[in-house]
């Protein structure tokens, strides 16, 4: 798996805001059966598809692409976190036709049957991927069914260098970069420039749990109550709570954070941009980071399933996959793209991760569903607590 999940190369997608949805038009009552009549054609589909994915997760104009190559409209509408999207799915009737949870939300919606099985023979460009991440997929989606991967990374420590180090004070940096975000010692003298956690409980327990020497994926309470014990401590030094903190960290808010490597990475080419000088990177802390594979899935209810399978197999084309990961700074997974991506994002080890440190990340696993309530209600209380 590490090998495999190192020479992963990058996929990515398109985006562009949507509009409003469009209502489904209701089918028309069937005309009775005539000898005669045709056949109807096999993808009689209304051309349009609905999205619902992650936000800053899609390279500017690979929607507009798709749309112009097959006539497809796309409404393309976004979520934070993996709770808001799983809390649509279980409402039912999203209106979506395609969805990206993270595989430790995924896992259970594939049981509960929220989810339906692909048509593989409608997605060429499967054979583009890494096998061995589709083996990693395994755990969530058993037999690679219903889940394509849309792209990996890790939920990490991201921190603007020049002003992390002026708020230390001579301080030396932790050998543990989880000490930024967790130690008192630290976070103590970073709350002045500003520190950012996700805003999501199956982001934040976790990594505490990883810290404080448990399972990142307990579905013990006793360890929750441990890990917010710790937590507690350093809940006066956290300014904000966001899941899209990137112009945060690149415009100087926050100067650590728990965040996603791709976003840190994109936060960091956004303050270049910008004209800042300041060195903004995601760190690779001692102890591990947590992986995270976010799942391009169709939901059960999906109105335009053709159209879906369209758009999964236009994604895995190896130039798609090789812009996601040189505009987005994700790594998708697609070893087929591995020789079109540049060689700044090639040798990025937060993008394309050594076997080494590989092996000493969290892999993702999954909650049962009390065990995610027992996690919300941590969670709360801690964010409350001050
Ligand atoms: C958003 C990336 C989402 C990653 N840019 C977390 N699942």
């Amino acid at each position: 798996m590490k090998y495999t999940l190192c020479s992963v190369a990058v996929a990515a997608l398109v985006l562009t805001a949507c509009g409003k949805k469009e209502e489904p038009v209701a089918a028309a009552p069937a005309p009775a059966p005539v000898a005669s009549a045709p056949a109807p054609a096999a993808n009689a589909e209304e051309k349009v598809l609905n999205i619902y994915n992650w936000p800053d997760y899609i390279p500017e104009g690979m929607v507009a692409a798709f749309e112009k190559e097959t006539g497809i409209k796309v409404n393309y509408d976004t979520f934070e976190t993996n709770e808001a999207l799983q809390a649509k799915l279980v409402a039912g009737n999203t209106g979506y036709d395609i969805v990206v949870p993270g595989t430790v939300f995924a896992k259970g919606q594939i049981e509960g049957g929220l989810l339906q099985p692909l048509d593989k023979s409608k997605i060429k460009n499967l054979a583009n991927l890494d096998p061995a991440l589709l083996a990693v997929m395994t755990k969530a989606d058993p037999e690679n069914k219903h889940l394509v991967p849309w792209a990996w990374s890790f939920t990490t420590v991201g921190i603007n260098k020049t002003k992390v180090e002026k708020a230390l004070g001579g301080m030396p940096m932790p050998e543990n970069a989880w000490d930024l975000v967790f130690n008192p010692k630290y976070t103590a003298k970073l709350k002045s420039c500003g520190i950012a956690y996700l805003d999501s409980p199956t982001e934040i327990l976790p990594a505490a749990l990883h810290y404080i020497g448990k399972d990142a994926y307990s579905n013990n309470a006793e360890d929750y109550k441990a890990a917010t014990a710790m937590l507690a401590k350093v809940r006066k030094d956290v300014r904000l709570f966001s899941a899209t903190m990137i112009d945060d960290i690149a415009g100087g808010k926050a100067c650590a954070a728990i965040g996603w490597a791709g976003d840190i990475n994109i936060a960091a080419g956004r303050a270049k941009d910008n004209g800042s000088k300041d060195v903004i990177e995601a760190l690779l802390p001692s102890t591990g980071a947590l992986i995270f594979i976010d799942s391009i899935a169709m939901t059960k209810d999906a109105k335009h399933p053709n159209n879906a399978h369209a758009f999964i197999d236009f994604y895995l084309r190896p130039e798609n996959a090789a812009q996601m990961a040189n505009e987005m700074t994700y790594n998708t997974g697609n070893k087929a793209a591995v020789d079109k991506v540049k060689p700044e994002i090639a040798s990025n080890k937060t993008i394309f991760v050594d076997a080494d440190y590989l092996a000493k990340m969290v892999p993702p696993s999954s909650f049962s569903n009390e065990a995610r309530e027992a996690l919300a209600n941590a969670y709360n209380a801690f964010k409350k607590g001050k």
